[in-house]
Order: C-alpha cells, then structure tokens, then sequence
C-alpha cells in the first residue's frame, strides 16, 4: 500500500512539473520572450549545477564503496587467489585512476567555461604530439594489464604436479557429489551408461558392468514373461514392447562397454583405469587438507553448471561430456577463517554459478579445509566405505527416489 502511495506522488510530482513548465513556456511567449535566447543567468545556473552534480555523484560513489564494504568477501583462502587479487586490484586502481579524472574533468570544464558570448573558442584541427599522447600511454598501459594477467593465468592454469590430492566434483540438477579416489590414488573410469541409484557417478568396474547388465536382464526377462502371459490390452502390450526394445538396446550399450573395458585391461594391466575404481569413495563430504595442492577434477551428468569455490577464487565449468579440472592449494583452514572473521558459523562453500534450473540457487555442499593430520584422520575413516561395497554405504542419491534403479534411468534415459 506504502510502495503504491509513493508511486501515486511520484506520478503526480511529475505531472505538475510538466504543467508548471508548460505555463512558464506560454508565460514566456506572452512576455516575447523567443525559446533560443538563453540569459548569463541561466547558462551560470547550468555551470553550477554541473558543479553539483560532480561533487553529488562521487560523493554517492564513495558513500557505496563504504557502506557495502561489509559485502565484499575476505581475504583469499588459496594460494593463487591472492594472486587474482591482487592483479584485479591493479586493474581496479588503473580504472579508477582513468575513470575519477576524465569525469572530473568533463564536469569541471563545463562548468568552467560557461557560454560568453565575448568569447572565442580555440580552433585546433590538428595536433601530432596529443595524438601520439593519447595512443601511446594506453597502448603502453594496456600491454602491461594483458602481460600481468597473462601471466597469471598462465599460473593459474598450469598442470597440477603429480603429488596433488585429487577429488572429482560432480555435478547435476541440482546437487553436488564428491568422488576420492581410494588407497591407489587413482579415480577409476566412469560412464554416463551405467548411471543409477546405487552408481550416481557411473564409475565402471567389472563389478558394477555385471550388475546393471544382470539388473537390466531380469528386468527384461520380467517383461518379456509378462507380455507372454497375455493378460494386458494391446496398448500397454505394445508400451511394454517398446520398453523391452529400449532395454535391449541399453544391454548391447553396456556390453559395448565391456568389451572396451576387457580391452584396456588386456593391454594396460594393472594399470588400466577400469581397475582403479573400485575403492573410489562417493561422498557428500567435501575435506580438503590445507596448504597442499589439490586437482579437482570436475563433471556434470546434465546441463552446464560451473564449479565455483568463492572464498578460494576458483571457478571452473562443468560440462556435460567431458572432464575439466581446476588445481589450487588452499592456505587457510575452515578453523582459522572463522577466527579470522569471528564467525564459528563460518564454512567455505562450493556452489554453482550457471543458472541452471529451478533449484540452481540451493546447489551447494560446505566445504572444509583441515590441517593436514586432521585430514589424513578424515581419509583414512572415509576409505572404508569404498564404492564396491555400495550395498552398506549410506545412499549418495537418497533425496532422489525417482531414479532407483538401473531399469527407471534406463527408461527414462533413451
Ligand atoms: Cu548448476
């Protein structure tokens, strides 16, 4: 009701002032007064609102910076976050230094040089010095943002080294699931085909190959026996016929897969990725120890969604189809932030920074960045619940009872 009162005399506050103007305007023709002729007092009035108007708006300007100063998030927690700060300070001092002075100037002179009519202004069609002024300092300006932040990137981008923790981010509508690797320090393969309640992250094993493919064989024979009863109307035969053929399909996918799953094995031995995964761990914990470097390796099961560590200054897409990786070293623990900020409340936090649907805003998972003992003490509780013993770890995909079994993705899926 407040917001539509003031809304009514905002309207009418400026319906008046288009009236009022509007008399002044036939005021002024009465009095012969021509629209063009401007008076000195005028033109001053307009000098000094300029004025004004500068002074008003950096003070606006100022007022913004320290209000909302609270807002702004503390101290980088990595190591090469402090470095993308300081290089987007450098920029931010550069830009503001260009951006104080060219306003300041465009005011001042418009006020200053207020229209008189004794006054010539300055012809200058032409002048080489200003010219090669106004290219070079940019130029010379510009060059130096690119080499800085092209060498932080550079930084920022390089291979993670071999001694890094690594952890996959995996990503979906709309939750995270964390994936470490078990005792082997190796995260096994994964496959979008065997996606199910018992394996969100579709991590290939022989193991997990044989459940879904005997999962999705009996599912199929229960099919096959019921459509062979012959107790359903045509309609829900022929729906079910087309389930079966899907499933069929789905199994020849699989199969598929094992067969590139017995061939790597054959060639690579004990080395092949297929045989890595069976001691991952699939959690909703997300620890990472402190001042050690960390490979996060990054996937999405859906759409586009982005791995986003504010407090660490890290970003990262999640894409659908492919695996991006993001390495970091952070270099304040969880417990040392809250001191930092007085909050014991304090938790880093991973979120999602692609709209990516409805929920988008709620898909996030703490994180917290421990000493390195404390860490270890963490890992070596967690690796005993390896993925292969799915059937007595803690469900990941609990919130989700749409997707129960390898049948309903299945059929969902295709
Ligand atoms: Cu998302």
């Amino acid at each position: 009701m407040m917001k539509l009162l003031i809304l009514l005399v905002l309207v009418l506050g400026i319906l008046a002032i288009a009236q009022l103007v509007r008399v002044y305007e036939l005021s002024s023709r009465l009095r012969g007064k021509r629209e063009e002729d401007i008076s000195p007092a005028d033109n001053r009035m307009n000098a000094r609102l300029m004025w004004l108007f500068c002074v008003v708006y950096f003070g606006f300007f100022l007022w913004l910076v320290i209000r909302y100063k609270d807002k702004m998030l503390p101290v980088a927690a990595s190591a090469h976050g402090v470095e993308t700060d300081w290089l987007l300070n450098f920029n931010w001092i550069i830009l503001l230094i260009a951006f104080v002075l060219t306003n300041v100037l465009l005011f001042y002179f418009a006020g200053k040089y207020v229209y008189d009519k004794n006054r010539r202004s300055f012809w200058q069609p032409h002048n080489n010095k200003l010219e090669l002024i106004w290219t070079v300092i940019p130029a010379l300006v510009l060059a130096v943002i690119i080499i800085y932040g092209l060498n932080t990137w550079n930084k920022i981008t390089a291979p993670a080294t071999a001694e890094a923790v690594q952890v996959e981010l995996y990503a979906k509508q709309f939750d995270w699931t964390a994936r470490y690797p078990g005792k082997d320090g190796v995260l096994g393969a994964t496959d979008y085909r065997l996606i199910s309640g018992t394996n969100p992250l579709g991590i290939v094993t022989r193991a997990s190959v044989a459940a879904s493919l005997a999962e999705m064989e009996e599912t199929l024979a229960e099919m096959e026996n019921t459509v062979a009863n012959n107790i359903l109307p045509d309609s829900k035969v022929s729906e079910l016929n087309a389930g079966a053929e899907r499933l069929r399909r789905h199994i020849a996918r699989v199969i598929n897969l094992r067969q590139v799953m017995e061939q790597d094995i054959a060639v690579n031995g004990g080395a092949s990725i297929y045989l890595a995964g069976s001691d991952d761990v699939v959690t909703k914990d997300f620890y990472l120890p402190v001042d050690n470097e960390v490979k996060l390796v990054i996937r999405s099961r859906d759409v586009l969604h982005s791995m986003y560590l504010p407090h660490m200054r890290a970003q990262m897409n999640a894409v659908p189809g492919m695996t991006t990786t993001f390495k970091m070293t952070p270099t304040i623990t969880t417990e040392a932030m809250r001191a930092e900020l007085k909050d014991p409340k304090f938790d880093y936090v991973l979120l999602c920074n692609k709209i990516c649907g409805s929920s988008h805003y709620n898909m996030q998972m703490p994180l917290t960045v421990t000493s390195a003992s404390e860490y270890e003490a963490w890992y070596a509780d967690l690796v005993k619940k390896p993925f292969e013993a799915a059937d007595e770890a803690p469900q990941a995909d609990a919130q989700e009872p749409a997707a129960t079994s390898d049948t309903q993705a299945v059929l969902g899926m295709n």
